[in-house]
């Protein structure tokens, strides 16, 4: 039998987390022959909601679940990780300035990188959830310099997933057929969802997105607003934002990375940039990925048009403008 892999939750007393650990312990992260141990942090606020997350747990009697540890200990939480889920932060409340938002999520982040570099597996794999997804990730590995930059990703997963769900709908196919959307950028209303080189699988081979839907004027519009605004029109819906969602993309996201996207096919996630793209190195920015032997490589040479390129830079103005504050507050 495998040994058991370590995978930290933080803000495990949370919505996302409440629908998170679950499926980490029934296997849709790391495959169904995978045992687990969950360690869940969170704020002393929250500690007994937390200790009730864990009694849940217990009673749902996981075969793969072979321990859980729920605490408010950073130290305790991070020690001997193999994957590290960081859904815990600072929601953004009304009246708070996006700065304000920023400077409270640097020293939360600061602390948690310290713990996780001192305390967690060598080779620990960490995505970042909670927003600023791009920025908070960038503050973890400036913290944290002796974890390699490639094992520091955040999530735009949930926004490719939504992608692909309404090119699914719109044509009426499976989910499962329509592959190879790009979100570039920032986990934000900036995003640029790109199908310029999505393809959906139908009888006769693969065909484009672009060919089959025929609207440039929906896909160039009315789409790109939808995924772009997704967070938003879920939160109208369910007076809630997204959750369930969000943590079945944390799950893919952990999933393809792990054990590798299959062959022919792209995922977006949230990496360091090495310049690709003419994205300014040194930014969290989301790619197109690939993954083998439990690493991300970009996906090089795709075309770039005129429409595309002013969206992707935009994005990346906007991280740009992002890093300023969290680094004044977070540095020196
Ligand atoms: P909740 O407010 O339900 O849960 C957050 C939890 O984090 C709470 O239990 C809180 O006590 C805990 N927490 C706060 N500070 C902490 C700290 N220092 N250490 C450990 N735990 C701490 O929020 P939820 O709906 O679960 O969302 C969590 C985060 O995900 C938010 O930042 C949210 O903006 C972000 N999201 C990111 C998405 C993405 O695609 N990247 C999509 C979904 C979501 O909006």
């Amino acid at each position: 039998a495998k040994d058991a892999v370590r995978v930290l939750v933080t803000g495990a007393a949370g919505q996302i987390g409440y629908a998170l650990v679950p499926m980490i312990a029934r296997g849709a992260m790391l495959g169904s022959d995978q045992p687990v141990i969950l360690h869940m942090l969170d704020i002393p606020p929250a500690a007994e909601a937390l200790n009730g997350v864990k009694m849940e747990l217990i009673d749902a009697a996981l075969p793969l679940l072979k321990g859980v540890v729920a605490t408010t200990d950073v130290v305790e939480a991070c020690t001997s990780v193999n994957i590290a889920v960081m859904v815990g932060g600072f929601p953004r409340k009304v009246g708070m300035e996006r700065k304000d938002v920023m400077s409270k999520n640097v020293s939360i982040y600061k602390a948690q990188a310290s713990a996780l570099e001192q305390y967690a597996a060598k080779d620990c794999k960490v995505l970042v959830v909670a927003n600023p997804a791009n920025t908070n990730a960038l503050v973890l590995k400036e913290f944290a310099p002796s974890i390699p930059e490639k094992n520091i990703t955040c999530l735009t997963r949930l926004d490719h997933n939504r992608a692909l769900g309404q090119i699914s709908e719109r044509l009426n196919v499976e989910v499962s057929n329509v592959k190879n959307v790009i979100i570039w950028g920032n986990h934000s209303s900036t995003q640029y969802p790109d199908v310029n080189h999505a393809t959906v699988t139908i009888s006769t081979g693969e065909k484009s997105v672009r060919e089959l839907v025929a609207d440039d004027q929906w896909l160039n519009g009315e789409f790109i607003i939808t995924v772009q605004q997704r967070g938003a029109a879920i939160i109208k819906a369910r007076k809630l934002s997204s959750a369930l969602s969000a943590a079945s993309a944390a799950c893919d996201h952990i999933h393809d990375w792990v054990l590798g996207t299959p062959k022919g096919t792209w995922v977006s996630m949230g990496v360091y940039s090495d310049g690709s793209y003419g994205i300014p190195a040194g930014l969290i920015y989301s790619f197109p990925v690939t993954c083998a032997n439990g690493q991300w490589s970009i996906v090089q040479d795709l075309k770039i048009d005129k429409f595309s390129r002013a969206k992707m830079d935009a994005t990346a103005n906007e991280l740009i403008e992002e890093k300023t504050p969290g680094f004044i507050n977070g540095k020196s």
